[in-house]
């Protein structure tokens, strides 16, 4: 690792921060550095998000940020939909705009193309802005797409500009990860420029802040991150359809595991969701792909996951048939939609395919999650107080919302048609359940 002997102070000029996009990453991030002095012109295409903003209002649905946007007409704090009017100002502009993948499975890299030219275009000549991309991409991606658009507006790198890669590590939902509590690691080719960003973020986090290297090492690192994870999920997944069909619980058997000093506890589940975990491997997939190298382990595991909410789905159509119900009669109820508990955020969430999967048997499919009021699949019945909830076959816990985990399970129980309870997130004290009248199955435990 690259220990550096001297950071270089920020010059007194290096005090006006842009960032550009303003979703889950970039609104906390350009909070932080106001709240740490700095002077910010936050951006956004969205004109809502903007006007939001400039509100005080919290335009990303996450708690953690409702109390600390500053008010209107705050000093030093700037919202505009125009990069042209922002960056100009601005001595570091940090680019946090979503990187998802398309409908097959390939990086989208458009936002951060699209982003990236907006500054380019506006960056005073001669200025040698600092121009840092936090989004989530593959080693090569910030050169890759950058480069071309910078030589081709006549651009000079070291003159007019550098770039550098800082990735997000911004934990939607968890206020002991946010922008001020994780570390976070820089690449950038010139080391002079990597020292001074060191000094930038060690104002915003109180964790470890270092230079790591060329880009590509800070973009892989992100990535890397993300993909182990999803690999260890998928370990879990995987064990869960085993065991069962061993007569054995999977939580039993990881719990015994994880007495092992190095054991790392994942939870098996009816899927994997977000933004993040079942994306981000993508990237690594193609990179790999790009260089001739096989991904095989990582995207066997994407495998795995994609495949639990299919997997759940036929667990259901047979509690349902042992349960003398048959599929065009049934009704399933869906407990929590979004991808995570304590979020409101439907993206990549595994409710979705396995409310498909059962409607395609002709099951009906009702959904309730509180944190969300919308972004539910066509054709799911949307039941917004579950003391309403009634006449249902099954309810599959799908996100382990504390409301969720915590609900009346007496009165919900009295309502069902038949009461059947599905844990698809291992949350659940079945036992208890049992006790006031549920006929309890979950994921990775046997179905007898
Ligand atoms: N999940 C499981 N089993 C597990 C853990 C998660 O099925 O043991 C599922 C969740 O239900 C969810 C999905 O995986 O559907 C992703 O969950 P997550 O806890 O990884 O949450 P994310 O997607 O918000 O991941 C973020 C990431 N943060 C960044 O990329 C900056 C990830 O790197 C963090 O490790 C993660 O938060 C975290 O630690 O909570």
């Amino acid at each position: 690792m690259h220990q550096l002997e001297k950071v270089l102070l920020l010059p007194d000029t290096m005090q006006t921060v842009g960032i550009i996009g303003l979703g889950y990453v970039g609104l906390p991030t350009a909070i932080g550095f106001h709240d740490a002095g700095f002077t910010v012109w936050g951006v956004d295409i969205s004109q809502r998000t903007v006007d939001m903003v400039k509100r005080g209002e919290n335009p990303t649905g996450d708690p953690d940020v409702d109390d600390i946007i500053p008010a209107p007409g705050a000093e030093n704090w700037h919202i505009t939909t125009s990069t042209a009017e922002a960056v100009p100002h601005c001595d570091v502009v940090l680019v946090t705009v979503p990187t998802p993948v398309t409908d097959d499975l390939k990086p989208d890299l458009t936002y951060v193309a699209s982003a990236g030219r907006a500054v380019f275009e506006s960056i005073p000549k001669g200025s040698n802005t600092i121009v840092v991309l936090e989004s989530t991409v593959y080693p090569g991606v910030t050169a890759q797409t950058w480069l071309p658009i910078i030589d081709e507006l006549g651009l000079e790198i070291g003159k007019d500009l550098e770039i550098a890669y800082c990735p997000e590590r911004f934990n939607p939902g968890d206020p002991a990860h946010g922008v001020r509590q994780v570390a976070r690691v820089i690449g950038c080719s010139n080391q002079e420029v990597g020292a001074k960003l060191v000094d930038l973020y060690s104002k915003l986090t109180t964790e470890d802040v270092r230079y790591v290297g060329k880009l590509e090492v800070a973009e892989a690192a992100k990535v890397i991150e993300n993909v182990q994870r999803d690999i260890n999920i998928a370990l879990v997944n995987e064990l869960a359809r085993i065991f069962p069909a061993l007569d054995v619980d999977v939580e039993d058997v990881l719990s015994a595991a994880a007495t092992k000093w190095n054991f790392h506890r994942y939870t098996p589940g009816v899927g994997v969701g977000g933004h993040c975990i079942p994306v981000d491997p993508y990237y690594m997939i193609q990179r790999a792909a790009d260089v001739g190298v096989p991904a095989e382990l990582i995207t066997a595991a994407r495998a795995v996951n994609r495949s639990m909410p299919n997997h759940v789905s036929g667990v259901i159509s047979d509690l349902l048939w042992k349960a003398g119900v048959s599929s065009d009669d049934a009704r399933v109820l869906l407990l929590g939609w979004s991808y995570k508990a304590e979020v409101g955020d439907p993206r990549e969430t595994p409710a979705e395919p396995l409310a498909e999967a059962l409607m395609e048997k002709g099951i009906k499919v009702s959904a309730w999650d509180p944190h969300l009021d919308g972004g539910f699949s066509e054709g799911v019945e949307v039941i917004t107080d579950i003391d309403q909830a009634s006449g249902h076959d099954i309810a599959i816990l799908v996100t382990a919302h504390k409301a969720c985990v915590d609900l009346d399970w007496n009165g919900l129980c009295e309502r069902m048609r038949n009461s059947v309870i599905y844990d698809g997130r291992r949350v659940l004290d079945l036992e208890a359940l049992k006790l006031q009248g549920w006929t309890t199955h979950a994921v990775g435990r046997p179905s007898n």
